[in-house]
């Protein structure tokens, strides 16, 4: 259990429970904070294909207090492809925000890749909501509103397909949408 996880559960029990605290509670991300050594815990590398995965770090002088971030870099070269992902049990048709934490910094594109990616996709690869990340070394709070579809797992995934660069991650969080 995750300190945070524990604080919540601590304030609501002392009856100090507020909005954003009920946030945290629902949260359907397992180890949020993407702590491991280095790959996150609950966390899975993707294989790579006939590219190689990137250098993963938990980095813990990238600009966010008190806490390390995942940090995914692609060395000069080319010839890396980053998937990190964790499957999530949703239920279908209803709505959810996803949410992280996220920087870039120097992203060198390929001619035709996608660049540094944050969402979800369904259980056969198809998007369902994503944000494309070009932040020039700036963390960003990206907010992602999802429907999900007739599915009742989808993948969270940090996808990075540059031929070089770095990205970091941080706090990710996927919680209903209550209506
Ligand atoms: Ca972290």
């Amino acid at each position: 259990m995750n300190p945070l996880n524990t604080l919540t559960r601590c304030l609501l029990v002392l009856g100090l429970n507020s909005p954003a605290l009920l946030v945290a509670e629902n949260n359907l991300i397992k180890n949020p904070a993407l702590e491991g050594d280095p790959v996150p815990h609950e966390w899975a590398l993707a294989d790579s294909g006939d590219l190689f995965p990137g250098e993963i770090a938990q980095d813990s002088d990238a600009g966010q207090e008190g806490a390390s971030s995942l940090r995914i870099t692609h060395p000069p070269g080319g010839g890396c492809y980053t998937q990190i992902r964790q499957i999530v049990k949703v239920t279908p048709r209803m709505k959810y925000i996803l949410r992280a934490k996220v920087k870039t910094e120097n992203l060198l594109r390929s001619s035709n890749g996608f660049p540094a990616l944050f969402g979800m996709t369904n259980s056969a690869g198809s998007w369902i909501g994503l944000e494309r990340l070009d932040t020039f070394g700036e963390w960003k709070d990206v907010e992602i509103p999802c429907e999900i579809p007739d599915a009742d797992t989808v993948l969270i995934l940090i996808y990075f397909d540059v031929l070089e660069g770095s990205f970091w991650v941080e706090d990710v969080t996927l919680v209903p949408v209550e209506e």
